[in-house]
């Protein structure tokens, strides 16, 4: 009987987030309000990036399509739906965006107290080659909505309320957290829903996979050298490690996430802060990947306890399974002892 409840008793996120935020009484369903507009734009983007095969038809960024309209580059096109989306939302107060280079503040009027973070189509570059790319977003909850500043969003990572990402690959995965453990949705294209499918998802305390781009290595600093070098070449004579690389952060994550393991863009001689953006990448995989039991570190501190000064700007990170970030924690120990 319980597999029929199962699927006569469909856990949709809209319900599964209201459910979990009657345990607030005072909650009036605002974030359950713009918790939807955020899942409505995953849901444009996902029909968009699988449309985006058809490019003879529709025209690639700068070409006109059969219309004869000018088309966009996905990545603007996205980041446009979900700014629509969260002002319509009128949840929201403050915006940004990887796409756009000032913060966008809501007109008084459709404010709400939310702070939205987002990268609405991360690995982009991947999208002619079929690799699968997402959408990460972070939210926080501003003082004042009608005195919000930039300072409101200069705020550490651990003063989110919530974090995910929309995956775009064979199948549209929508993960998230509001604080209590991570949860896994899958898009039913035939009911436009997406079903609760990996409930209370937790990392693996190990895993025997690392995923960084080995190109870099000529610039690694000294302990990243050291653990890859260990990942390959184990001292104590366990099995070597798999790489995986696919070079786009969102499916990079959702497999560390579902396999353990460890994945990581550490600074380098090129780019001592790394590449990826610290508010609306590190900050959202290192709340997801804390809430499922593993860790996240910057090669100096907890990746989360990091304050932004700019809305982009970039921290290195480590994250994954909480005993494989140990070890390389225990290799900037040791280099630091070494002097
Ligand atoms: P690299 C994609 O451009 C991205 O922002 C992330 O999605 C991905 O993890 C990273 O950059 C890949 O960077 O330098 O390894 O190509």
């Amino acid at each position: 009987h319980e597999g029929e409840a199962k699927r006569t008793d469909l856990m949709t996120i809209t319900r599964f987030v209201l459910n979990e935020q009657s345990k607030y009484p005072e909650s009036r369903g605002d974030f359950t309000i713009l918790l939807n507009h955020i899942v409505l734009g995953c849901k444009y983007v996902c029909s968009a990036v699988n449309k985006a095969g058809l490019a003879k038809l529709l025209g690639l960024a700068g070409e006109t399509n059969v219309q004869g309209e000018e088309q966009k580059k996905l990545d603007v096109l996205s980041n446009e739906v979900f700014v629509n989306a969260l002002i319509s939302s009128g949840r929201t107060c403050l915006l940004v965006s990887e796409e756009l280079e000032e913060a966008v503040f809501v007109k008084p009027k459709q404010r709400g107290k939310y702070i939205v973070v987002f990268d609405p189509l991360d690995g982009s570059s991947n999208i002619e080659c079929g690799v699968s790319i997402g959408t990460i977003f972070g939210i926080y909850a501003a003082k004042d909505k009608d005195k919000v500043t930039l300072d409101d969003v200069l705020q550490p990572g651990n003063r989110m309320l919530a974090a995910g990402y929309c995956m775009y690959g064979s199948s549209c995965m929508f993960v998230i957290s509001t604080g209590h453990g991570v949860n896994g949705f899958t898009l039913d294209p035939s009911l436009g829903e997406f079903i609760l499918t990996h409930p209370n998802i937790k990392i693996p305390k190990k895993g025997n996979i690392y995923s960084v781009n080995e190109g870099n290595a000529k610039n690694w600093e000294k302990p990243i050298t050291e653990y890859v070098d260990n990942c390959k070449f184990p001292q104590d004579g366990s099995s070597p490690k798999s790489l995986r690389y696919v070079g786009s952060m969102v499916a990079d994550i959702h497999r560390t996430l579902l396999y353990g393991g460890i994945f990581m863009y550490p600074a380098d001689k090129k780019s001592p802060d790394g590449k990826l953006r610290l508010l609306y990448e590190v900050f959202p995989m290192s709340y997801l990947l804390e809430q499922a039991g593993g860790q996240a570190f910057t090669g100096k501190g907890r990746a989360l306890d990091l304050v932004p000064k700019k809305i982009h700007e970039r921290s290195p990170v480590i994250l994954g399974s909480y005993e494989d970030v140990e070890h390389v924690k225990a290799f900037y120990a040791a280099s630091k002892a070494n002097g």
